[in-house]
């Protein structure tokens, strides 16, 4: 069964445990060091920022920005490992202190255009089709600051202009309600399929669907994986937890609520997700408290989950189910699903 999924996280999640209230608390792994760790871990695809590939891009030509990235394609080749994705980092740089797309300042927009053109580049060196769009601060702090009509047709223009830009390519966006913004414009899975169909190309633009994302718009991660299923448009996932409305905790997936990873897990099971190549993806960072030689087991033990949950998802009784619901006695079936849960 493991051999039916494969998994994917990013270098981002082995971490050094910093958070906006205090520093680093373990050793910084180079990132050739990290490579190493994905198949001892179970993990057969690597998730990129543009800019994990090749640090210091924006400083570099756009011959330079390939030829790093093919360099990394070289160490992937290496590991026997794949690219699963590449995604612009949009929020670090002084040109998207007020967002990329959505800025105000035309000179910042140019760039945020200009940066995901190299960000294709580098996905197409690392031998991948799919760009995810984290929309990170593509939204506001207070109302007044922008347009909101206007930012999503500047949105759906960016997107385009990247659709042109390589025709090979296929767009997840990953929308998320907020942090770092007060608002974003993208918040849930039902906005960024809408954006797709302002597209010159709606069949190439699809989501990503984080858990933790839906769970702080107030929504059920498993619901939104189901809508986007209906259309076709689940292109990859980013599994994780989040306990209640709070800061983006990217808690090991099942961590916080058991129930909603394992109806997360069976939908995605149900109907073949994975079959035509998707990754499970993963994003979730290890506790802060969590000491140097351990900080990986968020990962692994996120992979485990799914995969116990997967068993678990097969060996409910559906039938039963099936007779519950016939006869709506969902008191029942409620606790058919925790008793299963619970093995009992
Ligand atoms: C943050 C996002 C972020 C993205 C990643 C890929 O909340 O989840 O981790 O998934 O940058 O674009
Ligand atoms: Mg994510």
């Amino acid at each position: 069964m493991a051999g039916e999924y494969r998994f994917s996280f990013g270098p981002w999640n082995i971490h050094e445990g910093s958070d906006p209230f205090g520093p680093t608390v373990r050793r910084k792994i180079a990132f050739a060091k990290k490579l190493k760790l994905y198949k001892k871990l179970g993990f057969d695809g690597v998730q990129f920022h543009d800019d994990d590939a090749v640090p210091g891009m924006d400083k570099l030509t756009a011959r330079q920005i390939v030829k790093e990235a093919k360099d990394v394609r070289k160490m992937l080749d290496g590991e026997g490992l794949a690219a699963e994705f590449v995604a612009p980092r949009l929020w670090e740089n002084p040109q998207t202190i007020d967002g990329g797309y959505t800025s105000n300042d035309p000179a910042c927009r140019k760039y945020a255009r200009e940066r995901s053109r190299r960000c294709i580049d580098i996905a197409v060196a690392l031998k991948t089709d799919l760009i995810v769009l984290w929309l990170a601060r593509e939204g506001t702090y207070i109302r007044e600051a922008k347009d909101s009509k206007l930012a999503v047709d500047r949105l759906a223009e960016a997107v385009d202009d990247m659709l042109a830009y390589h025709s090979g390519i296929k767009i997840a966006i990953e929308p998320k309600p907020n942090e770092p913004m007060d608002h974003t414009y993208i918040p849930t899975t039902g906005h960024a399929m809408a954006l797709g169909y302002l597209t010159r190309d709606p069949k190439r633009v699809g989501v990503n669907i984080e858990s933790a994302h839906a769970i702080l718009a107030g929504l059920d991660p498993s619901d939104e994986m189901g809508f986007a299923l209906a259309y076709d448009k689940l292109f990859t996932v980013h599994l994780n937890d989040q306990n209640g409305l709070k800061f983006d905790q990217d808690k090991s997936f099942g961590s916080a609520n058991l129930r909603r990873a394992f109806d997360q897990v069976r939908i995605l099971d149900k109907y073949d997700y994975g079959q035509r190549g998707e990754f499970v993806g993963l994003d979730v960072k290890a506790m802060r408290t969590q000491k140097q030689a351990t900080a990986t087991k968020h990962l692994s033990n996120s992979r485990t989950v799914f995969l116990k949950l997967v068993e678990l998802s097969r060996s409910l009784d559906e039938s039963r189910v099936e007779a519950l619901t016939a006869d709506r006695d969902y008191e029942e079936l409620d606790l058919l699903i925790m008793n299963h849960l619970m093995g009992a």
